[in-house]
């Protein structure tokens, strides 16, 4: 009886633990040819529900990708505090029509609860000026999901789809954790099971998810890397994320 209550508590820890997410946000995820060109991003690690800041080290690479050619930015990144912790940000002018997609390859992270590191490989999708050639451009990761809708222009409700592919290939039935991003905890869940929606991915490695509401919403495909690294001499397992992050609209 003791052995089970232990399990179970152990893994209601591992659960609620497990709710962060690399985060690239930016200020606007559809900007306007007339007016501001210049993009704000945050870029951190966080639990975005609980609105709980976790410490982001400068990223081994943060780049855009546009019209397919990547640039690497890694040193133009600012440091910068999300939710009380070490973070980045940058600005950056949007010069052309067309998507600007930002990408991150942090270090990995060494988390004591899980007793492994972790990496968020993560990405976002800015539109400029209207036009949405280049929606659906790969970052390039090792882990990755590729959306199948459109990542930005959603009204809240729309459903978003995206394939989770793993070194070129689709995972199967591969388990996805959704999160708001729930500014000013504006949001009470009802239960601690609602912070974190999980789904898996079908056969295809296609998974679907309708966002209730307006706000930014990540996408974070958990697997588990078929290496591992050293921490004070012993091997360690390590979480991959393929993250993808996308602003849904309120009809207001
Ligand atoms: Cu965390």
């Amino acid at each position: 009886m003791t052995r089970t209550l232990t399990a179970v508590a152990l893994s209601i820890a591992a659960t609620t633990a497990s709710a962060h997410f690399g985060m690239i946000i930016p200020s606007d995820a559809m900007v306007e040819q007339q007016g501001n060109r210049v993009v704000s991003l945050d870029i951190a690690f966080a639990h975005p529900f609980e609105q709980y800041g976790m410490t982001l080290v400068r990223p081994s690479q943060f780049s855009v990708i546009y019209d397919g050619e990547a640039t690497d930015l890694t040193d133009r990144l600012e440091t910068s505090s999300y939710l009380g912790s070490d973070s980045f940000s940058l600005e950056y002018e949007l010069t052309r029509p067309g998507v600007y997609l930002f990408a991150m390859a942090p270090e990995p992270y060494w988390e004591p609860a899980e007793d492994a590191f972790i990496i968020h490989y993560t990405k976002t999708y800015v539109a400029a000026f209207g036009d949405d050639e280049g929606w659906d451009a790969e970052a390039g990761f090792p882990t990755e999901i590729m959306p199948l809708t459109r990542p930005f222009g959603l009204w809240a409700g729309n459903v978003f789809q995206g394939i989770v592919m793993t070194d070129g290939e689709p995972v199967p039935y591969a388990e996805v954790e959704v999160e708001f991003i729930n500014t000013d905890s504006a949001i009470t869940a009802p239960s601690e099971l609602m912070i974190t929606q999980t789904i898996l991915a079908d056969a295809n490695g296609v998974f679907t998810y309708a966002a209730p509401r307006a706000g930014w919403w990540g996408f974070a495909a958990l697997s588990e890397a078929d290496y591992t690294l050293t921490m004070n001499g012993e091997e360690k397992e390590v979480e991959l994320g393929a993250v993808i992050w996308v602003h849904f609209e309120s009809w207001q």
